[in-house]
């Protein structure tokens, strides 16, 4: 399966991190760049003008930083500037609220956001809009109406059912598994977990989801729940880590354990933090889509709202540098493409 539509290929995820852009955790960070000649720059707003903040779930998260590799190339071709800022742990929404209030201030054109919670940060950026900020979330949503956009990975249904599809089948098809996920208020975590339940329900009667549990997006308590897990229920065939944080930490815990190659492990990894893994043998298949991507997705597509391209009604259409044509669907929302699944086979094609 190629992921997303078929122009984004695997020409787009292999050398994501190919940019020698360094990020430290905690850090905040930004870029100038005027528009690249003959790029895709606008020309109904003044390209200097056009300011970002971008606001991943936490910072120190390699998948929010690949993101900002795109975000930041995206920002670089449109002559935008873009600031990175966010909370140190990734079920702040508090933390993500003053980052909102102080975008709001700086009257910045567009706020990127992954929210911590759907309805938490909401009304700091119900006023980051009336202000006139164009408030673009990714990755993780808000409720609708707290937002201009919402640019989606893939769809909740085909990233849940990839993962099942992988457990199920390594575990043959029957047994107790487990869900490993980040924080509790997690937007895009509920949605696929809840698509996740309908799907062992539809398809897989012998297969049985016996706890769900938060790591938060922290290393060490997403490293501490897989043992506990393991602990409770003797019994387990197999863990979902929809989490590239999450299942990391597991991945970790596992190759070290008497657990490994019994206990199934599968979720949303990023191939650089899985690679070790999946070469030992303590993880077979993981999915994922092109972290970066997203980030050139949801910057594009904050530019054309900047400049007055699209309103973000059903139908609207834009351009995003490379990846191509996107339309916004229902519900002020932009589809990048399909999961994909990595192993052994084809791991070392990536580098993100
Ligand atoms: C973590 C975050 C993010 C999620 C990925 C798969 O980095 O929880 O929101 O989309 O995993």
């Amino acid at each position: 399966m190629m992921i997303g539509k078929s122009r984004m290929g695997l020409r787009a995820l292999a050398g994501v991190a190919a940019a020698s852009l360094l990020l430290a955790a905690g850090c905040s960070s930004s870029t100038t760049s005027s528009p690249a000649a003959g790029g895709s720059a606008a020309s109904s707003a003044p390209a200097e003008a056009m300011t970002m903040t971008f606001l991943p779930k936490n910072l120190g998260n390699a998948y929010f930083d690949t993101s900002y590799k795109g975000v930041q190339a995206a920002a670089g071709v449109l002559g935008a500037t873009v600031t990175q800022v966010g909370p140190a742990k990734g079920d702040d929404p508090a933390g993500q609220v003053s980052y909102i209030n102080t975008a709001t201030q700086q009257q910045v054109s567009a706020l990127l956001v992954s929210a911590n919670d759907k309805s938490a940060i909401c009304d700091a950026l119900k006023e980051a809009m009336t202000a006139g900020v164009k408030v673009v979330t990714f990755d993780s949503d808000t409720n609708p109406e707290c937002r201009d956009l919402f640019i989606n990975q893939a769809t909740a249904e085909g990233i849940a059912k990839v993962q099942v599809d992988i457990i199920t089948s390594e575990i043959g098809d029957s047994g107790e598994i487990a869900i490993l996920s980040a924080s509790a208020n997690a937007t895009n975590q509920n949605a696929w977990i809840d698509m996740m339940k309908k799907e062992l329900a539809a398809s897989h009667p012998n297969v049985k989801l016996v706890d769900t549990v938060y790591g938060n997006d922290d290393d060490q308590t997403s490293y501490d729940k897989t043992s506990a897990l393991l602990q409770s229920h003797p019994n387990l065939k197999g863990i979902i880590s929809p989490t590239t944080v999450g299942i990391a930490a597991a991945a970790r815990y596992l190759s070290k354990s008497e657990y490994k190659g019994k206990v199934m492990l599968t979720g949303l990894g990023t191939p650089n933090q899985m690679r070790d893994y999946v070469k030992d043998g303590t993880v077979t298949e993981f999915a994922l889509w092109n972290p970066q991507d997203l980030g050139t997705l949801a910057t594009y597509a904050a530019a054309a709202l900047v400049q007055g391209k699209i309103t973000g009604a059903e139908g609207d259409k834009f351009t995003a540098g490379d990846l191509g044509e996107f339309t916004v669907g229902a519900d002020k929302t932009v589809l990048l493409g399909e999961p994909y699944k990595f192993n052994k086979d084809n791991i070392d094609n990536f580098n993100f």
